[in-house]
């Protein structure tokens, strides 16, 4: 039913149909096939297009967009107050829910790929289809390693991966196609396999990147037996159990927060311009590595390690907290992995770590800091008057977990956050072509058009 590709093009010879094509209309026959959702979509939009979904303010436009519907993403959806859900499932819920590895606790992030990809839960044997294909997938071109050789050790990771991932650009399968000229119906297919490759080479470029910059280029092969995020952890340096375990609930958490925030928005934006995969994502990379966004958990480390030096080490005691909150404050800085654009209430992200650590490593220094910071930090944000949430976000909590686990390079944590939200905005660009979601070009003003706005509302409504 789904378009038929050239499989030498593809360059591997499985075809990854079934739960995509469960939603494809096929009743038209074998040369009508169109997604379900994409008809709905037509419809929708045919009958109830005027429909309006808000307002849109002056202060909105000045400031950030906040609150301002902008898109449609089927994958995920954040509520001020109760967090993200998946699909319509918690974090709670989806650590019971999904499939782990054999004698695992964590649910393995194949699982909510699937579920984010097809809308439906997926069984064991889903999920190790998925596993088998990523591992097959796995190959990284030499020339990307070369490129990454070519860049000064001390070069950020994030821009060493971003850079990995450009250098990849060239294996686009959607690229090469297009470039022959293919229906615009078949185009999710191929945005599905440079997807599919991306998120199974990923973690091999963020490892590479990790060994060369902080442990000598003692590069360490992938193991093919062990699933997506423990094979991470494998060439990363660490076997233990337990970061495997970690690994497999931190790249599930991570993966995607809604349409609006800055890496899966900026991934959606340029992929709407037929940007392949590997452009849009780096893009959405480039978003991710800012302080205010997916950089917050190598800053809240470098926060906690900079008030533990200053009182010379040991547990900081609340006052202590306290008077560094607002000393960081008065110096006009944030308290990074505090806030959020949307949340309202603490991260059940957060709240997700907070409950790995009481259950596994219970008593660690580090974590016991970023406890009583969350016993602490609220009430003095809140008292700014000004920050509308004052509660932890994901990134509060991370960076501890991993430093109790050996990894004290701070400045490799967003690399880990960026395999992870690979997943997320890519089932998301994947949709956005299997609906035919169109270039995205919003209207922009003035200040002066805002300026004759706010007068003709004046005189209309002294007029009135
Ligand atoms: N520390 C200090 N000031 C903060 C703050 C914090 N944690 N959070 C917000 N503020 C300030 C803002 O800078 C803003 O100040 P000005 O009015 O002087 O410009 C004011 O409070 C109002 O901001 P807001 O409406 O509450 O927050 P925004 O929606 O504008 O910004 C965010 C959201 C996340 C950028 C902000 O809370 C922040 O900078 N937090 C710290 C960085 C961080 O943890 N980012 C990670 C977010 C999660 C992720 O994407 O990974």
């Amino acid at each position: 039913s789904s378009p038929q590709i050239d499989e030498g093009e593809r360059g591997f010879s499985f075809r990854f149909d079934a739960p995509l094509d469960m939603r494809m209309d096929t009743t038209q026959g074998e040369t009508a096939a169109e997604f379900r959702a994409a008809a709905e979509i037509k419809d929708i939009i045919k009958n109830n297009g005027d429909l309006k979904l808000g307002e849109i303010t002056v202060a909105q436009v000045y400031q950030g967009m906040r609150g301002m519907v902008g898109m449609v993403t089927e994958t995920s959806r954040l509520d001020p107050e109760e967090g993200i859900r998946f699909r319509g499932y918690t974090i709670p819920e989806l650590r019971k829910q999904l499939p782990k590895a054999p004698g695992g606790t964590e649910p393995l992030p194949e699982g909510i790929f699937y579920l984010m990809l097809v809308g439906e839960l997926p069984t064991q044997d889903d999920v190790t289809f998925i596993t088998t294909e990523w591992t097959k997938r796995n190959n990284v071109p030499k020339h990307v390693f070369d490129v990454i050789e070519a860049l000064p050790v001390d070069t950020h990771p994030m821009t060493q991966f971003v850079i990995g991932i450009m250098a990849m650009q060239r294996e686009s399968v959607f690229a090469k196609a297009y470039a022959k000229g293919i229906n615009k119906k078949e185009y999710w297919d191929y945005v599905y396999e440079d997807s599919m490759n991306l998120i199974a080479r990923l973690p091999r470029i963020a490892a590479y990147i990790y060994r060369r910059k902080y442990k000598g280029g003692v590069h360490i092969e992938p193991d093919h037996k062990l699933d997506w995020a423990a094979n991470f952890a494998h060439m990363l340096g660490y076997e233990a159990f337990d970061m495997k375990r970690l690994m497999r609930l931190y790249l599930t958490i991570h993966v995607d927060h809604e349409g609006g925030n800055v890496s899966a928005h900026t991934t959606h934006l340029v992929g709407s311009a037929l940007s392949d995969p590997y452009l849009a994502f780096a893009a959405g990379m480039n978003g991710l590595a800012g302080p205010l966004h997916g950089l917050a958990n190598q800053e809240v480390l470098n926060w906690i390690m900079e008030l533990k030096e200053t009182l010379g080490g040991g547990l900081p005691t609340k006052e202590q907290i306290a008077d560094y909150i607002k000393k960081t404050l008065t110096e006009g800085k944030v308290v990074p992995g505090y806030g959020h654009a949307v949340l309202r209430k603490t991260d059940p992200r957060f709240s997700a770590q907070q409950d790995f650590y009481r259950t596994y490593i219970k008593h660690d220094d580090i974590c016991e800091i970023v406890q009583m910071v969350y016993e602490v930090a609220p009430p003095i944000l809140e008292g700014t008057g000004k920050i509308k949430n004052p509660w932890p976000n994901v990134d509060a909590h991370s960076g501890a977990l991993l430093v109790h686990y050996g990894m004290h390079e701070y400045d490799f944590y967003t690399v880990l956050f960026g395999v992870s939200r690979a997943l997320g905005v890519l089932a998301s660009l994947i949709w956005d072509r299997a609906t035919n979601s169109p270039i995205e070009r919003p209207g922009s003003l003035t200040t002066d058009n805002i300026k004759a706005k706010i007068k003709a509302a004046k005189e209309a409504a002294a007029k009135s």
